[in-house]
């Protein structure tokens, strides 16, 4: 339990904490938090984009000390959405988190597509299928601790229970809509456990519910640019003050796409994103690219 002095400071997972009281783990043992150590890192989201309401305003710490961002898309049964992961990758960066792109259900479509999108960032990538050896995955997760994010259904438990057997994650199905049915309702952070012969930190694995969007709202114009690598170095050419959207007639971003220096998906992303956070963009389908498979549909 929390101890008073704590006040409303919530404990998330992924904190280090202090206890007094009975520590022995046994049964029926209760113990109190009485202090939070300093984050290491903090991955936020907003719940939604919405500023004028208060719901929309809303910040939440998904998790404390992570390392690595594990941004979970199905390549299909839900769609990969290219927003959604250009969403995750601002948030992993701005916290200074590691993002790594991890491709489920890739027995049932092909990650051309995806991977073409972010041929230009040097982002690492795993592929996971239901019979796929994980040793690359593990290899990725040993000696950290990394969160997973992703929508419903895209098999971030189904992923858990494979990585940590005595997991027993529930795990849901996926709607004739492609839809997942938002079957973990709680973040739970996992020990992974330790490769045969070994005594290295194998780390640990937080599975979260699924989420519909990655709100931004926290995250100033500025530090969008950090979630698109591929495009920061033009911007050192943009008038001052530019503020980057199409609207700039000297955004250095245009010739920079034309000259072929970036993808022109990136650079609409991006300015999707900014105009997201101003009001401007569709807060109900944030995520989605026209670059997308079903983009339109
Ligand atoms: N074909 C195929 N199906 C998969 C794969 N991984 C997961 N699934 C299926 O996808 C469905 C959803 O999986 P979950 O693991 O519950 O998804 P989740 O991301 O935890 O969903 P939430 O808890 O709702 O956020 C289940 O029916 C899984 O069996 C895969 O690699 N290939
Ligand atoms: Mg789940």
């Amino acid at each position: 339990m929390r101890a008073r002095e704590l006040g409303r400071k919530s404990v998330v997972v992924g904190d280090r904490v202090g206890l007094v009281g009975d520590t022995s783990g046994a049964a029926g043992a209760l113990a109190r938090i009485v202090r939070i150590a300093e984050r290491r890192s903090v991955l936020r989201r907003t719940a939604d984009d919405d500023e004028t309401t208060a719901e929309g305003r809303l910040e939440r710490v998904v998790v404390a000390n992570a390392d690595q961002l594990v941004i979970v898309s199905a390549l299909a049964d839900p769609p990969p959405r290219t927003g959604f992961i250009d969403r995750c990758l601002v948030a992993a960066y701005d916290a200074g988190i590691e993002p790594l792109l991890c491709l489920t259900k890739a027995d049932l479509a092909s990650p051309e597509q995806v991977l073409g999108y972010y041929a230009e960032l040097e982002l690492p990538y795993v592929l996971v299928r239901p019979d796929s050896d994980l040793d690359a995955l593990r290899a990725l997760l040993a000696g950290r601790v990394s969160v997973m994010v992703g929508h419903s259904g895209v098999g971030k438990s189904t992923l858990v229970n494979r990585l940590v057997p005595d997991a027993a994650r529930a795990v849901g199905t996926v709607s004739a809509i492609g839809r997942g049915r938002h079957t973990s309702t709680s973040a739970v952070a996992l020990r992974l456990p330790a490769a045969a012969g070994t005594d290295d930190d194998p780390g640990w694995i937080v599975d979260t519910p699924g989420v519909r969007s990655f709100g931004l709202a926290h995250v100033s114009a500025e530090s969008l640019l950090h979630g698109f690598p591929d495009l920061v170095e033009a911007t050192a050419d943009c008038p001052p003050n530019c503020a980057h959207t199409a609207e700039e007639a000297d955004c250095a971003l245009d010739a920079w796409v034309a000259a072929g220096r970036a993808d022109p998906r990136r650079l609409a992303s991006y300015r999707r994103l900014l105009a997201s956070r101003s009001g401007e963009g569709d807060p109900r389908e944030p995520e989605r690219n026209p670059g997308d498979p079903l983009a339109g549909s």
